[in-house]
C-alpha cells in the first residue's frame, strides 16, 4: 500500500454514493462527493507550491469542508495542523514560527487581522468559511475531483497537534500514520463500530478527541456521522434519533442531564455512549445511567498518544476509573523517583508504550527526551493507579495543568501574561472546581508593594494575547502567595481556599 492512511481511511470509500456526513440543515454528504472536494482541495495545495512533509496550518470553523482539507492533506502528503479557532493572532503567530509552516488556511474574516503576521513571515494564506466559501474552495471549483494519491510510508508524518506546556511555550506533537491508523483500528475493535453506525460528533475537530478518535474511527468502520458544527443541545438533541453511538467531553453529559428533553426514550435505540478528554464524575456516571439505563463508557488518552486505556464494551464500566490498557498499548504505574513500576492500588505517575506513542515534539529535543523514555515509554504527567481488578484509576496529575470543558489549559502561560502586568508583583493561576466546565481558571495576584493593579486592564490584555477559554474567569488579590520550604507556591492551599467561588459549598 503506497499511502496506508489514505487508503484506510478515505481512499477505501472512492466511488460510494452513502451518506457520509448528516448535516444539521438536513443536507448529507456522501462518501463520493467528500472525497471529490478533498481531492480538488490537495490540487490546489500542491500547485500553490507545497511538497510533502510541509506543515498546513489550519484554524477554520468546522465544517465538511473543513474535514475535507484533513482529508486532502493526508492524500498530498501534507502535514494536517489543525488549530483550536478560539487562537489569538498573538499565538497563531508562534505556531507558525515554531512549525515553520509555510500555508495556512484562514476564515476569510481572519485574513485582515492576520496579514501583518503572514506578510512578514511570507506565508500563503487561503480562506475557507463553514459554509464552504473562500478562495480556497473557489480555486478549487476549477479543479479535477480525483487526485493521485502522493505515496507515504507508515513511518511518515501525518499530523502536527500543538499541547501546552508547563513553561508556557506549546509544543508540537509529531504524530505519524501509523500512530493514527494503529489506534483507530484497536478502537474499531474494541467499541464494536461498524459501517451501521452513525456518530453523533458534536467536538471541535482540531483536537485528538473529535479529529482522531471519532473522525478517523468512524472512517475506518465505513459508517457515517451526524456531523454538528459544535455542541448546541437543541442540534444534538434533534440529531440523536439518527445516531447510533456519541463521543463527548464531561460536559457534554452534564448539560444533556440538565435539559429534560433528553429522556430514556429519546437515548433508547443509542448502542454507545463515550466519555474522555477530562475526569467523568461518578455522579454524572449514576445519574447518566438512571436517567437513559446506559452506562457510559469511559476512556483516557492525550494528544501524545491518542487512546491508551478504555472501560469494557462488554463487562463492567467502572465509574471514576477509564478502565484497562487497550490491546497492543502498555501501560505501567512507577516512581516518579526511580521510574520502577508500583504495586496495584498504589499511586504513582502514568506511563504508557505502543504504536499509538507520537514521535517527540517537533524541534524540541530536550523536552521531548525529558518525557520520552529511551525505552519507547510515554511519562503522561497524570498520577494513577491500578485497583485489584486491573481497571486504572487517575487520581490527579504530575503536571500544572486545568482541564476546562476538556480543553487543557497550562497555568504557565497565563501566569507570564499576569506577571507582566503594571502593578502586579507575581501570580499563581488555579483551576478550581465549575458546575459546567469541570474546572474554570482563577488568577491570585500579589501587588507590587502599594501599587493597585488594575483588573479590568488585566483581563482586557488576556483577551488581546490569549484564547477566550483561558481567560481567568476570576482575578483576585492577595498579599503573598503559599509557600514551602523550598520556595514553591503550595496551589494545593491557594485551590483549597478558593474553591467555593463557582461552586457554591
Ligand atoms: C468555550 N468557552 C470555554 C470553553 N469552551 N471556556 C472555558 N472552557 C471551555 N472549554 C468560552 C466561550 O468562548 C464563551 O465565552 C464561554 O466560554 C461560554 O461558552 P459556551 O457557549 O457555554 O461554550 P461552548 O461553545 O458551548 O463550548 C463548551 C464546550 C466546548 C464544552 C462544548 O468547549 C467543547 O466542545 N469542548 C471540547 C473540547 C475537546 O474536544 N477536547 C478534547 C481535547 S483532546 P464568552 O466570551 O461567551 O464568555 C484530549 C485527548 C483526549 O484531551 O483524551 O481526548
Ligand atoms: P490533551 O493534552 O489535551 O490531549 O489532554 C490529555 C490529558 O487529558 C491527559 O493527560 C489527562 O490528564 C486528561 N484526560 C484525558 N482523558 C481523561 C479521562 N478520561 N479522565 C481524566 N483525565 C483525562
Amino acid at each position: 500500500m503506497t499511502n496506508p492512511l489514505y487508503e484506510d481511511l478515505f481512499g477505501k470509500h472512492a466511488g460510494r454514493e452513502t451518506p457520509f456526513l448528516y448535516l444539521v440543515d438536513g443536507k448529507t454528504w456522501t462518501h463520493a462527493a467528500f472525497l471529490a472536494e478533498a481531492a480538488r482541495y490537495a490540487h490546489v495545495l500542491i500547485q500553490a507550491g507545497l511538497a510533502p512533509g510541509d506543515r498546513v496550518a489550519v484554524q477554520i470553523e468546522k465544517s465538511p469542508n473543513a474535514l475535507a482539507l484533513y482529508a486532502a492533506c493526508v492524500q498530498a502528503g501534507l502535514v494536517f495542523l489543525p488549530l483550536n479557532t478560539a487562537y489569538t493572532v498573538e499565538e497563531l503567530s508562534y505556531f507558525l514560527d515554531n512549525s515553520g509552516a509555510r500555508t495556512v488556511i484562514c476564515d476569510p474574516t481572519q485574513e485582515t487581522a492576520l496579514a501583518p503576521v503572514t506578510a512578514a513571515k511570507d506565508i500563503c494564506v487561503f480562506t475557507l468559511d463553514a459554509t464552504g466559501e473562500g478562495n480556497l474552495a473557489k480555486e478549487a471549483r476549477t479543479k479535477p475531483d480525483t487526485y493521485e494519491t502522493v505515496p507515504r510510508t507508515s513511518d511518515d508524518l501525518a499530523a502536527f497537534l500543538y499541547t501546552s506546556g508547563t513553561t508556557g511555550r506549546s509544543k508540537g506533537a509529531m504524530l505519524t500514520q501509523s500512530n493514527l491508523l494503529s489506534n483507530a483500528k484497536t478502537l474499531v475493535d474494541y467499541w464494536r463500530f461498524t459501517d451501521k453506525d452513525v456518530l453523533l460528533h458534536a467536538l471541535p475537530i482540531f483536537h485528538t478527541h473529535g479529529l482522531f478518535v471519532g473522525t478517523n474511527i468512524t472512517l475506518l468502520a465505513g459508517g457515517a456521522m451526524a456531523f454538528l458544527p459544535k455542541f448546541q443541545l437543541d442540534d444534538v438533541i434533534a440529531m440523536m434519533p439518527r445516531a447510533t453511538s456519541m463521543m463527548g467531553v464531561p460536559t457534554f453529559y452534564t448539560r444533556l442531564l440538565d435539559d429534560e428533553r433528553f429522556t430514556k426514550e429519546l437515548a433508547a435505540h443509542m448502542r454507545l455512549f463515550i466519555s474522555g478528554s477530562a475526569p467523568l464524575l461518578p455522579e454524572t456516571h449514576a445519574k447518566f445511567e438512571a436517567r437513559t439505563g446506559h452506562r457510559i463508557l469511559e476512556r483516557y488518552g492525550m494528544t501524545e498518544t491518542n487512546m491508551n486505556t478504555s472501560n469494557p464494551y462488554d463487562g463492567e464500566r467502572r465509574a471514576g476509573t477509564v478502565g484497562f490498557p487497550l490491546p497492543g498499548v502498555e501501560v505501567k504505574v512507577t516512581d516518579p523517583d526511580t521510574g520502577e513500576s508500583l504495586p496495584e492500588d498504589t499511586v504513582g505517575q502514568i506511563e504508557v508504550r505502543g504504536p499509538n506513542v507520537f514521535q517527540g515534539y517537533w524541534q524540541m529535543p530536550e523536552k521531548t527526551g525529558a518525557e520520552l523514555r529511551a525505552d519507547g515509554f510515554f511519562i503522561t504527567g497524570d498520577l494513577g493507579k491500578f485497583d485489584k481488578k486491573g481497571y486504572l484509576h487517575i487520581v490527579g496529575r504530575n503536571k500544572d495543568l486545568i482541564i476546562s470543558g476538556g480543553y487543557n489549559i497550562y497555568p504557565k502561560e497565563i501566569e507570564l501574561l499576569l506577571d507582566a502586568q503594571a502593578g502586579v508583583l507575581e501570580s499563581a493561576v488555579i483551576g478550581v472546581p465549575h458546575a459546567d466546565f469541570g474546572e474554570t481558571v482563577v488568577g491570585v495576584i500579589v501587588p507590587e508593594p502599594k501599587a493597585k493593579p488594575d483588573l479590568e486592564a488585566i483581563s482586557e490584555a488576556a483577551k488581546t494575547s490569549l484564547a477566550r477559554f483561558k481567560h481567568p474567569r476570576e482575578l483576585v488579590l492577595v498579599d503573598a502567595l503559599p509557600r514551602n520550604a523550598m520556595g514553591k507556591v503550595q496551589k494545593n492551599i491557594l485551590r483549597e481556599q478558593f474553591k467555593d467561588l463557582f461552586v457554591p459549598a
